[in-house]
């Protein structure tokens, strides 16, 4: 039976309002047991179902028509939707640096849409601004600010955006009001593995994607200090104005944890902003155990750190910290007297939505909160131990097998990277001819072949003169070591022949 049409009239009639009750209590049902519910069971569901994207085209009615459509219908469409989409809470999908579902972050996800707040005012957002300054606080804490600032990005690139921004305002105030006509030309110094949102980052702000440049890492893929300093005497050499150093905690591909301590030496030195992206490797400081990774973060002028990377916290749930107070209010403000009244009732100081380059926003702080709340720091840190632990049993299983090469031998972060040897390479010289050529297609045709047939994601890539190898992301404490066992004999059972 059809019910009633896909209207919006929620306050209209109490019989309209009792069917938007019930589409609503069984679009949750839907989404819990489908969406949520279904993907933990790792053997009964798949990661995904494959489809071409004409034959997608043709399954989801993705064309919108001038007549409604019926609840029924409606809840049919966002079937499709959970069906054909990938299952990033399914524990065997370990593609990317973000995965799993949280129960708790999905109830903060949820009650945040159901509030649709937006976080710039105060009278707007009185619990969630408070909840921004408890959380942002307790972050800058961990990373060892005694003072500063911080913010909710809407992901990892724009809150390295944030440090570009912030650093070159600090060096070159006028850039604000005057551009930069009246500027030198503005180096940025990054790892050749630093993430690609410095480049953009740089083309967006108008230095120029060229002006970012590329030093060389070690073996490890971790910045090498020295050619640091050589990139900073070339720039300087050419006229032009080194003014920030992007150092990397945990690189996308490799995970490498970038000197903290020596750059910022050569950051006071030669009078250089230092941001630290740690939107990956940040979530290394709540442990003990791991944090000594990022030494002397508390050094930086800002950071990035993504709780929805390794605190596991829903996407999106990115953040930018910085240790000086008032830089990102006077760097960004535009004072729109609309909106941020100086002759409110309350203490305006707390509408601090003028500091962002955003105007409305989500409260993803919500869902970070909540899952604080409900495990507690130990709980962060015991989820951090455990994805570390996995990280750990993946390296020496795949290190004890003969099929199976480590790009790393001792990983820094939880990014396990290695090569799949295929029964056609096993025992032929890898410096012998055409040894890299074959061993590049490898990943790839493994990857089709997974995708296909839905057990698993796990990604690859080349990197520098490397040849495509797998990277397995452990980011999820639901992750065990039998997932792990089912990956590499899944790889290698699709790799066989
Ligand atoms: N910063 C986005 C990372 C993408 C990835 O998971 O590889």
């Amino acid at each position: 039976t059809q019910k009633g049409d896909a209207s919006d009239k929620w306050f209209v009639s109490l019989a309209e309002r009792g069917q938007h009750e019930d589409f609503l209590t069984r679009a949750a049902s839907l989404m819990l047991q489908e969406a949520v519910f279904k993907v933990a069971d790792r053997n009964s569901s798949r990661v995904l179902e494959w489809q071409e994207p004409e034959q997608l085209r043709r399954l989801i009615e993705f064309d919108v028509n001038e007549a409604p459509v019926s609840q029924d219908r409606l809840l049919e469409l966002m079937d499709d939707v959970i069906r054909y989409s990938v299952k990033t809470g399914h524990p065997r999908f370990v593609n990317q640096l973000f995965s799993s579902v949280d129960p708790y972050g999905l109830a903060g996800q949820w009650l945040c849409a159901a509030l649709n707040p937006s976080v710039y005012t105060y009278e707007v957002a009185p619990v969630f601004t408070l909840m921004e300054e408890t959380v942002l606080s307790e972050m800058r804490k961990i990373v060892g600010f005694t003072q500063g600032d911080g913010l909710f990005a809407p992901g990892g690139s724009m809150a390295n955006g944030y440090g570009v921004s912030c650093a070159r305002y600090a060096k070159f105030p006028k850039v604000k009001t005057e551009g930069l006509r009246n500027l030198p030309r503005l180096v940025v110094m990054a790892s050749e593995d630093a993430h690609y949102s410095v480049q953009k980052m740089a083309a967006l702000f108008g230095l120029g994607a060229d002006n970012v440049y590329s030093v060389a890492v070690d073996e490890r893929g971790r910045m090498n200090p020295s050619d640091l300093e050589a990139q900073v005497e070339r720039a300087k050499s050419e006229g032009a104005a080194p003014f920030m150093v992007l150092a990397t905690a945990g690189t996308t591909v490799m995970g490498a944890f970038d000197p903290i301590q020596s750059i910022a030496d050569l950051c006071e030195k030669h009078d250089m902003w230092l941001h630290v992206d740690a939107a990956w490797g940040g979530g290394a400081l709540m442990s003990n155990m791991h944090k000594h990774k990022l030494d002397g973060i508390h050094r930086a002028d800002s950071v990035t750190w993504n709780p929805h990377k390794l605190l596991a916290a829903p996407q999106q749930c990115s953040v930018f910290l910085t240790r000086h107070c008032g830089v990102l209010s006077e760097c960004h403000s535009a004072a729109a007297t609309y909106l941020f009244q100086q002759d409110k009732f309350y203490d305006t100081s707390l509408d601090t939505g003028d500091k962002h380059v955003q105007c409305g926003r989500r409260a993803d702080v919500l869902k970070f909160w909540l899952m604080w709340k409900a495990k507690g720091t130990s709980g962060l840190v015991a989820h951090i131990d455990t994805v570390f632990d996995a990280a750990d049993y993946a390296t020496k299983t795949l290190k004890s097998r003969a099929d199976f090469k480590l790009v790393l031998d001792e990983p820094e972060c939880t990014n396990v990277c290695f090569w799949y040897i295929p029964p056609s390479l096993q025992g032929v010289d890898p410096m012998s001819h055409g040894y890299n050529e074959k061993l590049h297609k490898v990943a790839p045709k493994i990857k089709e072949r997974m995708m296909r047939e839905g057990s698993m994601m796990v990604t690859y890539q080349p990197l520098r003169h490397l040849p495509n190898f797998f990277r397995l992301v452990v980011q999820s404490s639901g992750v065990t070591h039998e997932d792990i066992d089912f990956f590499i004999h899944e790889i290698a059972r699709l790799g066989a022949d």
